[in-house]
């Protein structure tokens, strides 16, 4: 499939929102290639289909895991939207044709990230909590600047924000998330 073939598919599966995010995570993520000398196209291409899974349904995300067999862990069953991640890595194979296996990765991790990223993991990261759609993020003036600067300090200040405020009430945290603050600790600011 090409780009635009691609881009028709998405737009039909989802809201116009997110049609309109998945764009921001696209261009945004092809900026932070040639920032940090990674492949442009690639970049643009995982962060277009980092959402394909966003907009099905909770209940058809649990079933589209147990068809499969995809692990779904207790914090994943208690907050299905967390499973648009994996469901999105697995879409983008089987209906988007998409092999190479850094992009599906990438896909894969972009919500809980993992500890010790690879270039394109943190590409699609960062450009989808940095993205112009999105303002509603604490220090995001810095967080933009840090994208483009250093990608382990930038990883490392989303993740220590984004525990700040899952720990105020807003959700359940996935140790995968809390495993990653610990490997990216390390680039925090403060400690360099
Ligand atoms: O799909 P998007 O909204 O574009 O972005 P995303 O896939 O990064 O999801 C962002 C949300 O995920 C954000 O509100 C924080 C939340 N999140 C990240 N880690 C965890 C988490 N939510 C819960 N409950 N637990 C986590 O560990
Ligand atoms: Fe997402
Ligand atoms: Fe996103």
């Amino acid at each position: 499939m090409n780009y635009t073939e691609i881009k028709k598919k998405l737009k039909k599966t989802q809201d116009k929102e997110r049609y309109e995010h998945t764009k921001g995570v696209m261009y945004t993520a092809g900026c932070l290639a040639m920032a940090h000398g990674y492949d442009v196209d690639k970049a643009m291409l995982a962060g277009l289909l980092h959402d394909c899974a966003k907009c099905i349904p909770n209940e058809d995300k649990l079933t589209l895991c147990r068809e499969h067999h995809i692990l779904v862990t207790p914090i994943e069953a208690e907050n299905p939207f967390l499973l648009h991640a994996k469901l999105g890595a697995l879409l983008a194979e089987i209906e988007y044709d998409i092999s190479d296996p850094e992009i599906l990765h990438a896909i894969k991790v972009h919500t809980t990230g993992e500890p010790d990223m690879n270039t394109l993991d943190k590409i699609i990261y960062i450009a989808d909590y940095i993205e112009p759609c999105r303002n509603k993020a604490p220090n995001l003036e810095k967080v933009r600047e840090l994208a483009f600067r250093d990608l382990n300090v930038c990883m490392a200040q989303i993740l220590r924000d984004t525990l700040i405020y899952l720990k105020s009430g807003k959700g359940t945290i996935d140790s995968t998330t809390q495993l990653t603050y610990e490997f990216y600790k390390q680039y925090e600011e403060d400690n360099i």
